[in-house]
């Protein structure tokens, strides 16, 4: 038996079935490039949902990892360490904001912006204790803690796990009317909650201005605007935000993903002093959160992302994928569009016929040396690190081209 049957079994016996992989188990990563047990070599088309924009096992970055994890990794926040004021700073520079809140995962860091944002609606807007409410938007991905799936509207994310959390209002998607009208109607909104391209949704690119009008929207009725940039951040879009696009300076900034490229799960949340001073002592926290480990690695990260001018680079190498994609779709059958701002990209399949048409594609790309994965069934994401290079997304297009066609027929 192969090495990969071996382990797949092993992962189906002992591990929990809250995933449905495809049958490729990764060894290496490099760059664009990661390899099966087998030694197959594959273009990452995912990249870990966009948490290695700065490519697989970046030098920079694992060196900053193993110079900190030789002298100290974790001390709790019971006393200071010497990497997180350091950090703090460059973060705040980096993004221009006067606080920064670290956690660890993505969804720690969205229940940090619920809690922040719901008290700051307690003592800086008046809002009746426990009345807060923040307004989210269908076809939300924002993680998947118990609070957080409470205002999903995926059943697969929330059935069976209530009772759920109260406080959300949800609203259609990039509606700026629907806001207006909820705003209007609830004067106890605390937030706003959104992603500024939704991502689990199929890289769903909002109409131009959309972020721009929702924001002076929360602006007029003193709600404050969270941007979840824990996908579309740090360059994926084209720029280093993609709220930056509309000039728009969130109240509170989500990060996560890539704050680390990939390398050790670094995650927070970016606002100005008046918003994060609501929280005191003793009110929020986590055993890992702020970490020297964790700082040195994102700082690190960040670097790379500066210094190789990765969102100048995503930007131009998106214009180019998509313009290769259209051309595709108004050659095909079953590529319908395609759809995304710098190297966040999504291809909608016509799976008329054959409902499982864009997960076969995947195994058909895999097969062909690329690696990606379907999401809501019929779309598949298409996200490559940033430091890809002309000539390798050129080798992709033809892969992808090709796999395509290959169905045509
Ligand atoms: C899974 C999706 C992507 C995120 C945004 C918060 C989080 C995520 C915009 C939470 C995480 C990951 C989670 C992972 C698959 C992936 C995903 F399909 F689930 F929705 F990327 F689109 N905000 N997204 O995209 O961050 O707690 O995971 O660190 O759960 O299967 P996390």
């Amino acid at each position: 038996m192969k090495q990969t049957e071996q382990l797949i079994n092993l992962e189906n016996q002992y591990g929990a079935h809250n995933y449905h992989p495809l049958p490729v188990v990764l060894d290496r990563g490099e760059g664009v490039y990661v390899w099966d047990v087998e030694g197959k070599r594959y273009y990452d088309f995912l990249s870990a949902y966009s948490a290695v924009n700065q490519g697989h096992c970046h030098p920079k970055i694992t060196a900053a990892l193993t110079t900190q994890a030789q002298q100290l990794t974790l001390t709790s926040r019971a006393f200071y360490n010497s990497k997180l004021g350091i950090f703090e700073q460059f973060i705040t520079r980096y993004f221009g904001y006067d606080k920064f809140l670290p956690m660890n995962t993505g969804a720690e860091a969205v229940e940090t912006a619920i809690k922040l944002g719901r008290k700051w609606g307690y003592e800086h807007k008046g809002i009746a204790e426990d009345k807060a409410k923040i307004i989210v938007c269908e076809n939300n991905f924002h993680g998947r803690t118990t609070t957080i799936v409470s205002f999903s509207v995926d059943p697969d994310a929330r059935t069976h796990f209530g009772p759920y959390t109260p406080g959300f209002i949800i609203i259609p998607y990039n509606d700026v009317d629907a806001l207006e009208k909820a705003l209007k109607e609830n004067p106890d909104v605390a937030g706003f909650l959104v992603e500024p391209i939704q991502g689990e949704a199929g890289a769903l690119v909002p109409d131009d201005g959309y972020l721009k009008r929702c924001y002076d929207l929360c602006r007029k009725h003193q709600v404050l605007f969270i941007a979840d940039e824990i996908q579309t951040g740090i360059a994926r879009t084209g720029r280093l935000l993609a709220c930056d696009y509309e000039d728009v300076h969130p109240d509170i900034l989500i990060l996560g993903k890539a704050l680390s490229g990939g390398v050790y799960p670094v995650s927070g949340v970016l606002s100005h002093r008046v918003i994060m001073d609501v929280l005191r002592p003793g009110q929020h926290g986590s055993t890992f959160g702020g970490n020297p480990l964790a700082a040195a690695v994102a700082i690190a990260a960040l670097e790379v992302v500066r210094d190789e001018r990765l969102a100048e680079n995503a930007m131009e190498l998106g214009i180019y994928f998509r313009e290769e994609m259209e051309k595709l779709c108004n050659s095909s059958k079953i590529a319908k569009l395609v759809r995304g701002k710098g190297l966040m990209n999504a291809l909608v399949i016509n799976n008329e016929g054959h409902t499982n048409l864009a997960w076969d594609i995947c195994l058909k790309l895999a097969e062909n040396g690329l690696l990606a994965k379907p999401t809501h069934t019929n779309i598949i994401r298409f996200a490559p690190p940033l430091v890809m290079t002309k000539a390798e997304l050129e080798a992709c297009v033809d892969i992808i081209v090709q796999t395509i066609h290959f169905f045509e027929n």
